[in-house]
């Protein structure tokens, strides 16, 4: 990888995943694409270049792809599940004709392609505990079917053209520095905000939801080694199931309450979230990444929390 465009870059993931991305590659150019209305500012902004970059339009993307020379394309464009039920349609023009255009585009330029799924992928039908690499996929969401869709596209085109498509299955993803945009997992990041701003945390999710979660940084190194891996060793390629650790609302609060002891939580149930949570797993086996490609995290759900609400204090109280 040298030259690299991310697309999506202001987005939960997008906006950390830059920021390394150039610190590692600075002798190429990374490319900070961005929607209007989600421009880049800061840091993000001043470190590098930034384009318009939707990717429902193909002209565009292409016209960048030529002008730095890119060789790997990181696509985050998505609505996150919750979004992408009440706005299905858009769901599917973003995240299947978008993937279209980008792949075209992959394909006639010669670009390695990263684009996430999720633990959103599977279904009711899918084990929930030990989830397997292979498995039934029959996603009862607008955002998982464009998740399974996005999988088989991006392996139609390594094996139909040859193109070096890569990417894993993302547990719910918890950061400190971007919020999330309207997730099923987002629990797991509000709740350490109202833990650290001392206030009552009400839950959407019930007690005994458990989900695969990860932290950031955990996150982003895999999916930058996923793309450095020799691809010789991998037998899959969209997409690997990585994880780190599972836990429902009562385990996390727990943990905060290690740190913050007054800490309080109460449960209002959002029916929408909790029905795309019970049709994800529990826990997913992420062997074949480690095998392959030589995945392992570093946070635990202990770690994580002490860092998240460590930064949490600096970044809301400037301390
Ligand atoms: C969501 N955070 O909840 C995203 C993610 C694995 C979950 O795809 O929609």
């Amino acid at each position: 990888m040298n030259n690299i465009i991310v697309i999506g870059s202001t987005g939960q993931i997008g906006s950390e995943l830059t920021m390394i991305l150039r610190k590692i590659y600075s002798g190429g150019t990374v490319v900070a694409g961005y929607i209007p209305g989600a421009e880049p500012r800061g840091a993000l902004l001043e470190s590098g270049p930034a384009e318009v970059a939707d990717v429902r339009d193909a002209r565009q993307l292409a016209a960048i792809v030529d002008k730095y020379h890119i060789d790997t394309i990181y696509n985050l464009a998505a609505l996150l599940s919750a979004v992408a039920e009440r706005k299905p349609l858009m769901a599917w023009d973003i995240q299947m004709n978008g993937l279209l255009n980008i792949l075209e585009i992959a394909r006639e330029k010669g670009c390695a392609v990263f684009t996430p799924s999720s633990i959103g992928s599977f279904g009711p039908e899918t084990p929930h505990m030990n989830t397997p690499q292979d498995t039934i996929q029959r996603p009862t969401s607008m955002y998982g079917v464009t998740k399974v869709a996005t999988e088989l596209l991006s392996n139609y085109y390594h094996s139909k053209y040859g193109l070096d498509t890569r990417s894993v299955r993302f547990p719910g993803l918890i950061s400190y520095t971007t919020l999330p945009g309207g997730g099923t997992t987002d629990y797991a990041v509000d709740i350490y905000y109202a833990a650290v701003r001392g206030e009552e945390f009400v839950c959407p999710i019930a007690a005994g939801t458990y989900m695969d979660m990860m932290y950031m940084p955990d996150a982003l190194r895999a999916a930058i080694e996923i793309m450095e891996a020799d691809p010789a060793r991998l037998k899959h390629r969209n997409a690997f199931n990585i994880a780190s650790m599972s836990f429902d609302p009562e385990i996390l609060a727990c943990a905060v309450r290690k740190e913050i002891p007054g800490f309080r939580m109460r449960y209002e149930v959002d029916p929408v979230r909790q029905a795309i949570a019970d049709s994800w797993p529990d826990k997913m086996d992420d062997s074949c990444a480690r095998q392959e490609w030589g995945w392992a995290p570093q946070y635990d759900l202990a770690a994580m929390t002490s860092d998240m609400i460590l930064n949490l204090k600096k970044k809301l109280f400037s301390l």
